[in-house]
């Protein structure tokens, strides 16, 4: 029933907003945030990982979490969620897909500009400038140290260590990319919120602008989250069985 109503909306959409976390990525095998602290790392916290004071008190920790998250997510592949974002994509007159997901699992699936608003794990900076590009070790030598310590490689123009292009607490976000999403959340009429807890802000508050500016706000989550109270439609199940169902019931005829 919420499946049809969902379609129903989203067929009729003339300016659509894909607003997605970490359970969108989750039946790739990519382990959600606050699950991703499994095998060796199941005794760190993830929170505490994920900030420049862990990475500066133990850089190698820090770095070979990262190595070994990349490693994971290159050897993922989309999920029928993902394809479905990339099938709404091709249909609907505009849309904006702003992602929280470190992965580029959105981009292979055939979605065409996805914002990051917590960069990207494939975007390694320098500490020191943050302007000066920098590039990975080898791979296989990362993936071979799974699970360990990796000390991260220095920048080649000033020495400073290298670390994830990735926005960790207290750090702000990109700022055009967050400016194109509060204003894509402000204009559209149907925003889709899929896998995720909703309690990292400034993020978290996409849907709530898209549903203070009149929005319908259909969310995607097999859990209940804070974000039940925001939304219009509360499909619960997993994003890659809702959302192409979804499509399907949209657009008869097609397959994400
Ligand atoms: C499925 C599924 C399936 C499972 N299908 N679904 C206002 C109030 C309170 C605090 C703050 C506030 N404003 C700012 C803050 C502080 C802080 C914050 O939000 N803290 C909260 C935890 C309380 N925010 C910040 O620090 C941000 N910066 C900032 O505000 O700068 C301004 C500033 C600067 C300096 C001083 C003061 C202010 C930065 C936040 C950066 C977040 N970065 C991370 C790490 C990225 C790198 C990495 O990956 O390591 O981003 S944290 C982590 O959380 C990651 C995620 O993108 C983000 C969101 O998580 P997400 O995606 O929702 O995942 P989960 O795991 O939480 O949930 C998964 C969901 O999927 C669950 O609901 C499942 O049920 C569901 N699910 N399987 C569909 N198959």
């Amino acid at each position: 029933m919420e499946t049809r109503q969902a379609a129903g909306v989203l067929s009729e959409a003339r300016r659509v907003v894909v607003f997605t976390g970490a359970g969108m990525s989750a039946e790739s095998g990519v382990p959600t945030f606050r699950d991703a602290l499994t095998g060796l790392w199941a005794r760190f916290d993830a929170e505490r990982l994920a900030t420049p004071e862990a990475f500066h008190a133990d850089p190698d920790l820090v770095w070979g979490w990262y190595e070994w998250r990349r490693a994971r997510v290159r050897r993922a592949e989309p999920n029928p969620g993902h394809l479905a974002v990339a099938a709404i994509e091709a249909r609907v007159p505009a849309i904006t897909v702003v992602t929280q997901n470190v992965d580029d699992l959105h981009e292979r699936a055939g979605s065409q500009a996805p914002i990051h608003l917590h960069g990207s794990l494939f975007a390694p900076r320098c500490a020191g400038t943050g302007a000066h590009p920098a590039t990975f070790p080898d791979v296989e030598a990362a993936m071979a140290a799974e699970g360990g310590r990796i000390p991260p490689p220095r920048c080649a123009s000033c020495g400073a260590l290298v670390r994830p292009g990735v926005v960790w607490f207290g750090e702000t976000l990109p700022e055009a990319g967050l400016t194109a999403a509060v204003e894509a959340a402000a204009s559209c009429d149907v925003l889709l919120t899929v896998g995720t807890s909703g309690v990292v802000h400034p993020a978290a508050e996409i849907p709530r602008i898209a549903a203070g500016a009149g929005a319908t706000v259909i969310q995607i989550n097999p859990e209940p989250t804070p974000l039940d109270r925001v939304a219009t439609l509360n499909l619960r199940g997993p994003a890659a069985k809702v959302l192409p169902a979804v499509v399907a019931a949209a657009w008869p005829g097609v397959s994400a």
